[in-house]
């Protein structure tokens, strides 16, 4: 119940927990169910089968997922490198890559946990081989969804993308220098000790298979933030064997639709797959794993925002990690 600062080990980050404060007077908001019905197909839709994208290119009568070039990608393939300055203050590279739009579904009015589940199983193959594909010459393939308007997604129809790039983002880097110091100092992959942790104490489990492990993080910064986890070794999304994968497909199913349950809508987030990155160096430490970061707070339309102290300082938080993790398995689906 007392003010504390909790470490994120992957990062480095701290977030400040002030449990106290969720006693304050809340004057509470009931969210009615969002039934809202949207239709399959949207002639206006650039994402819909057999519609035209900007650019004029005219989408395929698809029936899975369907992956494109993206029309306006940040990265290009080729990219002159920049005049060379030595001032220290100034400093710039080339960045090349290549982006990518996944349509999960041709269905308009789909969301990841709407799929059939042979139709998420599918999206969970597509996932791993623009992982394999784009990994050969990329040292970074970030796959991820931005869902919702909130997210500042700019199209329902349910989508994700892939962005391919030559270096290694700040983020990662991250990850990768501290999963690596973890496995130096003790001979073994941090994200398989959280996970064992984790199953031990039972306290931040929101969701669990027999492969997969969907946690609300001791360090969570986000209040309804998920990690989730591989229970076996896996550096990267495509040393998944069949039947983990399966089982990948079902846990995202069940969180996703657990989500939706918590505030009775079609909860808004972004989630991207993290993996040891290419170029050749040993994965030893890395582990896979999903962060799933949700804005909303106390309901559907109350989101929280990441400004003032936390802009200046570093994350903050009322409601604790445990909390969060007992509302989400209260409505568990
Ligand atoms: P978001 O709504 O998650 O931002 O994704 C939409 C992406 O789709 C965005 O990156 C691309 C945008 O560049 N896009 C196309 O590639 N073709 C289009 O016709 C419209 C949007
Ligand atoms: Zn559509």
């Amino acid at each position: 119940m007392h003010p504390h600062r909790r470490a994120d080990p992957l990062t480095g980050r701290h977030v400040l927990v002030s449990p106290h404060r969720a006693l304050r007077p809340w004057l509470g908001q009931q969210d009615t169910p969002d039934d809202s019905a949207m239709a399959c197909y949207d002639p206006a839709c650039y994402l819909c089968p057999r519609n035209h994208r900007a650019g004029g290119i005219v989408n395929p009568d698809y029936a899975g997922p369907f992956v494109f070039e993206n029309d306006f990608p940040a990265l290009l393939a080729d990219t002159p490198a920049p005049p060379a300055d030595t001032s220290m203050l100034f400093q710039m590279e080339a960045a090349s890559g290549t982006s990518r739009v996944i349509c999960f579904s041709p269905d308009h009015s789909a969301t990841l946990p709407r799929l059939t589940p042979a139709a998420m199983r599918q999206l969970v193959n597509v996932w791993c081989e623009q992982t394999q594909e784009l990994g050969r010459h990329h040292a970074w393939v970030q796959i991820f969804e931005n869902k919702g308007a909130m997210m500042g997604c700019s199209n329902p129809h349910p989508h994700g993308q892939v962005w391919a790039v030559n270096y290694v983002p700040d983020e990662v880097q991250r990850e990768d220098d501290r999963q690596r110091a973890y496995f130096a100092a003790h001979g073994r992959a941090m994200l398989l000790d959280v996970a064992a942790h984790e199953i031990a104490a039972q306290e931040r489990i929101v969701i669990r298979n027999d492969h997969w492990l969907a946690i609300v993080p001791f360090w969570a910064s986000w209040p309804f933030e998920i990690l989730l986890l591989p229970r076996f070794a896996a550096a990267r999304m495509i040393d998944l064997g069949d039947a983990q994968r399966t089982a990948l497909a079902e846990i995202i199913q069940s969180l996703t639709r657990t989500y939706d349950a918590l505030f009775n809508t079609s909860f808004p987030y972004s989630m991207g797959w993290h993996g040891a990155p290419f170029g050749g160096r040993s994965t030893d430490g890395w582990q896979l794993h999903a962060h799933f970061y949700p804005p909303l707070l106390r309901s559907a339309s109350i989101r929280k925002f990441m400004v003032g102290y936390e802009m200046m300082t570093e994350a903050q938080r009322d409601l604790t990690p445990e909390q969060a993790a007992e509302r989400l398995r209260a409505v568990a689906c």
